[in-house]
């Protein structure tokens, strides 16, 4: 389905109002559009940062995003990390998020070998995670990675989505919604 015609079902689908196609609305906000079909990669250091990694698929698919996770080290699987990251953008990722812990280095390796918007997230493995957030967090100038909270898996993913919203109207009203669902339930306390 083309970028066009998904931008044309939602704002089409905004003005009915019957259960059915009420339904399609809902339905087709979900369908991956063009701009969706990119995937995001979630990798991570080891396998024991699933629990907090977990929370970065899980929000990519209530966005209906495509994502392929994979545990890779920088420093213990340098060349198979290398090697995913040359392989990204050809691979049809759109974005990567990165998460590790303690010497975290996976997002910068990622950064330093594929051109695509890298996400870090540093992972609480010691030292309260201080040590990822600044391993993480504070590459030198040329090669960034937008980094998010310790443990910010799903902001991660949220950054991700807006990402891939910028070229994505659908993307973006889903986006919206999700913020205008987060402003309902802070304030219904
Ligand atoms: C990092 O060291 C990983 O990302 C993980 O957060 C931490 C501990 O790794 P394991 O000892 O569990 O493999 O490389």
């Amino acid at each position: 389905m083309s970028r066009r015609g998904v931008t044309s079902v939602t704002s089409r689908s905004t003005k009915v109002t019957s259960p059915l196609l009420t339904f399609l609305e809902l339905f087709f906000d979900r369908l991956p559009s063009e701009a969706m079909s990119k995937k995001v990669a979630i990798v991570m250091g080891s396998g024991s940062d699933r629990p907090v990694m977990e929370k970065a698929g899980r929000m990519l698919e209530q966005f209906g995003i495509e994502h392929e996770t994979r545990v890779l080290s920088a420093h213990k699987t340098p060349d198979q990390a290398i090697e995913f990251a040359e392989n990204a953008a050809a691979n049809g990722f759109g974005v990567i998020i990165a998460g590790a812990g303690k010497a975290a280095h996976l997002a910068g390796v990622m950064a330093a070998k594929s051109l695509l918007p890298v996400v870090g997230v540093p992972i609480a493995a010691s030292l309260d995670g201080m040590d990822s957030l600044l391993a993480t967090v504070q590459m030198p100038t040329g090669i960034p990675v937008a980094t998010v909270a310790i443990d910010g898996a799903a902001n991660a993913a949220l950054l991700a989505v807006a990402i891939l919203a910028v070229d994505d109207e659908a993307l973006t009203a889903q986006l919206a919604r999700y913020r205008k669902d987060l402003a309902e339930k802070t304030l219904a306390g």
